[in-house]
């Protein structure tokens, strides 16, 4: 990639982090962590990836498409909607209120470009299987992406999902995990250990790579790669930091789901800018 190139997504991850910081401060509590650790693999997916998409039709036959498994993230994949064009930035301001398009989860039925209803953990990943293997019936060339949280990857769907996936040789199932090594309890380390988890999914079948989920560069070269691969899904591995840009909560438990006020949100904003 370009320097210029990298610089633009670079900007616009950090446009994306400070609307999802907006969007959560206007209501006063959310979702910070687990949706500001996605932020660089959605900015990749939708400002450079992913192919096909319309904003003003965002069902259109033969886009790729995301699953957000880990559904609690949202906020951070509403913030790009807009910014794509999908919808009115406006709604952001109505996040998870009364008759909101925007639900604290993604919901297909509520939100224009959410292509999947996400939120009980474990599930995404086999609707992205199922997805990815229905394009391929229909002779499409579209590509599959999915995010799966790690505190998510303790549930036994998502291994039940791998072994599916391998068995069909889903090579347009692209999948990142969101390594924040935190989850609502505590630390992964703690909770349940996912130590060698290239091995795990290397040993279930897929093509793995891990890279540093906040570096643009290595995500795209990522990307290409498993696009490359034409016989086994892929996994991204993705180190990140839970909270990543927030200050008040970067790397920090807390960060989960947390209250913060209008004046928090501006000072996480100014550091934001001054990084
Ligand atoms: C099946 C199911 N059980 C419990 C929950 C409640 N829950 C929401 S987020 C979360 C923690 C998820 O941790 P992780 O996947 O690591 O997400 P992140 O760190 O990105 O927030 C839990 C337990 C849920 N949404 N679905
Ligand atoms: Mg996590």
């Amino acid at each position: 990639m370009q320097e210029k190139e990298l610089k633009r997504l670079q900007d616009k991850a950090k446009e994306i982090r400070k609307m999802t910081i907006e969007e959560i401060g206007h209501l006063g509590l959310g979702h910070i962590g687990g949706s500001m650790s996605i932020v660089d693999i959605l900015t990749l997916l939708y400002y450079r990836a992913m192919e096909n998409l319309d904003p003003s039709d965002p069902r259109k036959e033969g886009r790729d498409k995301l699953v957000l498994s880990k559904g609690h993230a949202g906020p951070a994949l509403y913030s790009v909607l807009s910014d794509k064009g999908y919808f009115p930035k406006e709604w952001l301001l109505t996040l998870n209120q009364g008759g909101t398009n925007l639900p604290s989860h993604c919901d297909m039925n509520r939100t224009p470009g959410i292509d999947f209803t996400t939120g009980s953990l474990g599930q995404g990943g086999s609707a992205a299987a199922g997805i990815a293997l229905a394009d391929r019936l229909k002779g499409s060339s579209a590509i599959t992406y999915l995010i799966i949280g790690d505190g998510e990857s303790q549930e036994g769907q998502v291994w039940e999902m791998a072994m599916f996936a391998a068995q069909f040789k889903l090579h347009n199932l692209i999948a990142f995990m969101d390594f924040n090594k935190l989850q609502i309890d505590g630390h992964i380390s703690e909770v349940m250990e996912l130590e060698n988890i290239v091995q795990k999914w290397t040993g279930f079948g897929w093509h793995v790579q891990r890279v540093d989920g906040h570096d643009l560069q290595a995500l795209d070269a990522a990307v290409q790669a498993a696009k490359a691969e034409k016989s086994l899904p892929s996994m991204i591995i993705c180190d990140t930091i839970k909270a990543k840009g927030f200050s008040p909560a970067e790397g920090k438990q807390t960060s989960h789901h947390m209250a913060f006020s209008q004046e928090m949100a501006q000072q996480a904003i100014s550091d934001l800018y001054s990084e």
